[in-house]
């Protein structure tokens, strides 16, 4: 009898060593977001994402929920359907969506996802344990053009600019979505917001030669002062610029320490495996680098195969030899749009099965793992 209570006691501590063990105690005083007015969630949600890193890094999915190949959703007869779920049983960890239309009061974002259903999505995930991020592809003020519309329009939306006031309401629109997201309780569910991102490359009008670094920032910066007046405070700020040459394409339009939580990097496949591997590595240090100096966690914010249906072991040759041993919190895959434009994988897709070999690699974590990654104030 005495051992089979010994042994009780046993199993209990190790049932909880292994379901609590990621609960970690923290200071709010500890705590410094760019916004010092940031809910505790957010708060919370920064320091989980500091931590992700203690375990490995976590795997993300553009629209992951939302569509992939041949499905998309409210269509799909399940209620959560992700293509990385198809081909390995798991959920990302990290779930990414565009805001491209907000700005215009439209209904669906310029990919045809429906602001309500992405809200949905959102709450779901979140409820999971999901971390929710965002990009921003929004028209150019100047001319309602595209993001790609590369017409000067920057310095025309900072203050005292011809379409400033313009301006103003896309970013109240904006505000009024981040707002609306609320979890079960009614609290505001704390995501990442990662705006004006590839700003060194020139395809966007925020891009290189599309305005001076000066107006880049500032850009950056007020829209940050007029996120705070609208009284937006479930909100990290992620900067990520697109593949860099040097730490300076990094430094050059850093909107400073002030506007900024997470670093972060997009790297896509353009030069073959070997450069790829390559241009990660390097671009991770120089991320590894600037993110010790300021304390703050870094991510492979955007990546993807360019070549989709092509190079069966994608993923434990070509991506995981570049990011491990990286100390990023994410790697974030684009989305799963269609057979000519997909950047992950899917159920009859050549890489599926080396997926699977990838989600099996002890640093991968999936929404199970980094749901656990918990923090109590
Ligand atoms: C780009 C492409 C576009 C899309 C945009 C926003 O990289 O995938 O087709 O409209 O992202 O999601």
């Amino acid at each position: 009898m005495k051992y089979i209570v010994k042994i009780g006691i046993l199993l209990t501590f190790i049932v909880c060593m292994t379901s609590c063990k990621s609960t970690y105690r923290i200071n709010l005083e500890d705590i410094h977001l760019a916004n010092i007015k940031a809910s505790e969630k957010t708060k919370i949600l920064y320091e989980r994402i500091k931590s992700i890193p203690n375990d490995g890094f976590a795997f993300g999915h553009q629209d992951a929920t939302i569509y992939g190949i041949n499905w998309k959703q409210p269509d799909s007869p399940l209620k959560i359907r992700s293509d990385i779920r198809d081909v390995s049983g798991k959920l990302p960890a990290v779930h990414g969506y565009d805001l491209g239309h907000i700005e215009l009061n439209h209904s669906f974002n310029l990919d045809t996802v429906s602001f309500v259903l992405m809200r949905d999505q959102v709450k779901k995930m979140y409820k999971k344990g999901a971390i929710i991020t965002f990009s921003w592809h929004l028209d150019n003020p100047v001319t309602d053009g595209s993001s790609w519309d590369t017409t000067a329009a920057v310095s025309e939306i900072l203050k005292g600019g011809l379409k400033r006031e313009k301006y103003e309401k896309w970013v109240s629109r904006l505000s009024i979505f981040f707002k609306s997201l609320k979890d079960e309780k009614d609290q505001p569910i704390p995501v990442v917001f990662r705006p004006f991102h590839e700003m060194n490359g020139g395809w966007f009008w925020w891009g290189e030669g599309n305005c001076s670094a000066e107006d880049y920032k500032e850009l950056w910066r007020q829209t940050f002062m007029l996120l705070q007046q609208n009284n937006v405070q479930n909100l990290l700020f992620a900067y990520s610029p697109n593949i860099m040459q040097s730490k300076e394409d990094f430094e050059r339009y850093y909107p400073g320490d002030e506007y900024v939580d997470i670093l972060g990097v997009d790297i896509y496949n353009y030069g073959g495996k070997e450069a790829f591997i390559k241009n990660i590595q390097t671009n991770l240090e120089i991320l590894r680098s600037e993110a010790q100096k300021r304390s703050k966690p870094y991510a492979l914010t955007e990546t993807g195969n360019i070549n989709p249906g092509s190079d069966p072991d994608w993923w434990t040759e070509n991506l995981y030899p570049g990011i491990k041993d990286s100390g990023i919190a994410w790697v974030l895959l684009w989305r799963n749009a269609r057979l000519d434009h997909y950047f992950s994988t899917y159920k009859d897709d050549v890489t599926a099965e080396d997926f699977r070999e990838f989600e099996k690699l002890e640093e991968t974590l999936f929404l199970d793992q980094v749901k656990k990654i918990n923090f109590k104030l």
